[in-house]
């Protein structure tokens, strides 16, 4: 029985829809940078195509295809683009994260994206998947309509796009970031929250109307709230997955996370104006600074010529105000647990300082370093007699080898108190157990947990509470090279990703490297072939590979390290030496981001306690 159930979702997932009037669309997009000024606040440069941002929210239907050309027009950045949540089954290449699944594209080189959406509808999203790159803007949205017809009816249908945003730009930002004057690896914070690329937005409706409001967080680092006066939600999309329909007064979206809900507006028209309100959670800061606004206030406009209110209070903490609990929710066609796991992969999450001083996101404590050849590439050169073998792909990659149509279960035991939204590509999977937070990092026990659910959520992206746990569930079946990592774009930089080689022998026998991708690896300066060090010769000779820094000392604590900091920055403070700090390396701080980066610290870890400096 569960087995035929199964056999189900996996037609819904790969199965082949033939359509009868599959469409090609074509793209040509360069690259640009280019001014805006999206929060009203301030003007800086963002990252758009053709000279314009925002950019263009791609809409195809199921079945369709997509030829989109990607020109790097940036004069000192490469670049890739990722179509986040589509599972490019026959088409690893086209997935976008690079190291991973292709070169970068150097300035002055065009990628092709070329990808068939067999099976997929719903509610998606494209950003570049280069470094944290797509903080200055290059994303933007993806629908696939559905070729049948959706299991709930609406009236119109609306895109929304939800984000965080840095008036400063990702590089700047990354160097004050990744730094060891930065030892407790304190995440930037966000300037403003936008709604739809832009703030106080008014959005116009109809009484008595149902609209199907796809919205897509393109955020890079901070979850929101969304509720709005006076009206209810009901999800039905989750990820692209459609659920039963579930009412709610508030919605939590991660990073990357998307929710299809309906919205039925006031029958008879009320001639006045409701705010559609948007909040930061701001647990997930280290510090609010105070001229930080957590909630931005837009509204659904009934009537033009009414008063726009200035802002509605509600506590989403209060029951029944809470939003929707994602784990409750279920995929409509009732896809049941899948059976139990062949293979297990247990990752706990660590934050630390390694032996340069950087904070770094570990599981099992390694850091993710990206291979010097892509590691498809590495899948599709190799031997075939070593491709199971995971040395070759190198340690720092934290590969893992799944065999073909086994089912894989990633357990996430969080040891750090901050959430952390996890995203896996090529795949929806089922989360089947998903801890509230703890005081203590508290792991996951096989032989002691809550009753699996019997219809799990599907979904692409799902977060795991502060020092909790979560357990995944997906079927093999989907030949390729996935990324997994954490859509925290400033937790990625720091290496809270690892790879799977799904089914590597299919991989082979399916897909090739294109004469383009090979251009592009070249005009780089990357090989296309060999193991994660780039020998061609010896797969299992992996010297030279890319590694990530020593540990500390033993008995050298990340607490230990920070103390020593804050003595020695406490004390150049206090001769007004800061100045110098940056000396013989990276670290060229100005006098503003010094203090900055000190303030932080000292608030972040209250640390006019003075025991924190004698306690190692
Ligand atoms: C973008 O610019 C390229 C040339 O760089 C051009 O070929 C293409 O048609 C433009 N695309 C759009 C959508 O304007
Ligand atoms: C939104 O409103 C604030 C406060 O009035 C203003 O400073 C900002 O420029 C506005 N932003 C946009 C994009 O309209
Ligand atoms: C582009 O990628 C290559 C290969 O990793 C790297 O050597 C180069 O520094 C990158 N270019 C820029 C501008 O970051
Ligand atoms: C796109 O991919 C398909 C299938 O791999 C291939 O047949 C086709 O030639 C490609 N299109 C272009 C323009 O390269
Ligand atoms: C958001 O922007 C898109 C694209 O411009 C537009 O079609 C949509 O109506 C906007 N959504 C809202 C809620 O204003
Ligand atoms: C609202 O729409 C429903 C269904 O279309 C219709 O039966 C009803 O009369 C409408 N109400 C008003 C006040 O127009
Ligand atoms: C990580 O390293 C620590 C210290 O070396 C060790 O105690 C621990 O078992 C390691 N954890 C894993 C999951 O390998
Ligand atoms: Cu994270």
């Amino acid at each position: 029985m569960r087995l035929a159930n199964f056999g189900t979702l996996v037609m819904v997932m790969y199965g082949v829809v033939a359509t009868a009037a599959a469409t090609t669309h074509t793209f040509y997009y360069e690259v640009t940078a280019l001014k805006a000024n999206p929060d009203g606040v301030k003007e800086k440069t963002v990252i758009g195509f053709n000279n314009t941002w925002p950019l263009p929210t791609i809409e195809i239907t199921k079945g369709d295809t997509v030829l989109l050309y990607l020109t790097n027009g940036l004069k000192d950045s490469n670049t890739s683009l990722h179509f986040h949540g589509l599972f490019q089954n026959g088409a690893n290449a086209m997935d976008g994260p690079e190291f991973v699944t292709q070169c970068p594209i150097a300035p002055g080189q065009t990628y092709l994206y070329n990808f068939t959406v067999d099976s997929q509808s719903g509610t998606y999203w494209y950003h570049s998947h280069t470094g944290n790159q797509y903080l200055d803007g290059l994303r933007g949205a993806l629908i696939i309509h559905d070729s049948e017809p959706m299991p709930f009816e609406y009236d119109e249908e609306v895109m929304l796009t939800i984000s965080d945003w840095y008036h400063d730009s990702h590089k700047d930002l990354m160097k004050q970031f990744l730094n060891k004057y930065n030892p407790t690896g304190a995440e930037p914070v966000p300037q403003n929250a936008l709604f739809n690329d832009s703030r106080n937005v008014t959005w116009e409706v109809k009484p008595n109307t149902t609209y199907f409001l796809r919205i897509a967080s393109v955020s890079g680092f901070v979850s929101q709230y969304l509720y709005i006066e006076d009206h209810e939600m009901t999800v039905v999309e989750v990820d692209g997955v459609y659920v039963e329909p579930t009412t709610t007064k508030s919605l939590y979206l991660t990073a990357a996370q998307r929710y299809g809900v309906l919205i039925k507006t006031k029958e008879v028209n009320p001639n006045k104006n409701f705010c559609f309100m948007q909040a930061l959670d701001e647990s997930m800061l280290d510090i609010v600074p105070a001229e930080l606004e957590l909630t931005g206030t837009n509204w659904m406009v009934y009537n033009k010529d009414a008063d726009l209110p200035e802002s509605f209070d509600f506590d989403y903490t209060v029951e029944g105000n809470e939003p929707v609990d994602d784990f409750t929710l279920v995929p409509i066609g009732k896809y049941p647990l899948l059976p139990d796991y062949d293979y297990q992969i247990v990752l706990d999450v660590e934050m630390l300082n390694l032996a340069n001083g950087v904070n770094y996101a570990l599981f099992n404590n390694i850091t993710y370093v990206p291979p010097k050849v892509p590691t498809l590439a590495t899948v599709l050169s190799a031997p075939k007699d070593q491709i199971f073998n995971k040395e070759i792909y190198g340690s720092n990659t934290h590969s893992f080898v799944l065999q073909k149509d086994e089912i894989v279960e990633i357990v996430v035991n969080n040891h750090d108190d901050g959430k952390h939204p996890f995203h896996l590509h090529g795949h929806i999977f089922q989360v089947i157990q998903k801890s509230p937070e703890f005081e203590d990092p508290t792991d996951y026990d096989e032989n002691d947990h809550e009753s699996f659910p019997d219809y799990p959520l599907l979904r692409d992206t799902v977060q795991v509470a502060g020092n909790g746990y979560m357990v995944l569930r997906f079927k093999a079946n989907n030949p390729g090279v996935w990324f997994f990592h954490c859509h925290v774009d400033w937790h990625l930089e720091q290496g809270l990703a690892i790879t799977l080689i799904e089914d590597p022998e299919t991989l082979r026998e399916t897909q090739y490297l294109s004469d383009n991708f090979k251009e592009v690896c070249d005009a780089v300066g990357m090989g296309y072939q060999g193991n994660a060090a780039g020998n061609t010769k010896d797969y299992g000779n992996l010297d030279n590979e890319n590694v990530q820094p020593s540990f500390l000392p033993p008995g050298f604590t990340a607490k230990g390290y920070f103390a020593m900091f804050l003595c020695v920055i406490t004390a150049l403070y206090g001769l007004y030496t800061i100045f110098s700090f940056g000396n013989e390396d990276d670290a060229t701080l100005s006098e503003d981001e010094m203090i900055e980066n000190l303030k932080n610290i000292l608030i972040q870890n209250n640390a006019f306690d003075e025991s924190l400096l004698g306690s190692e």
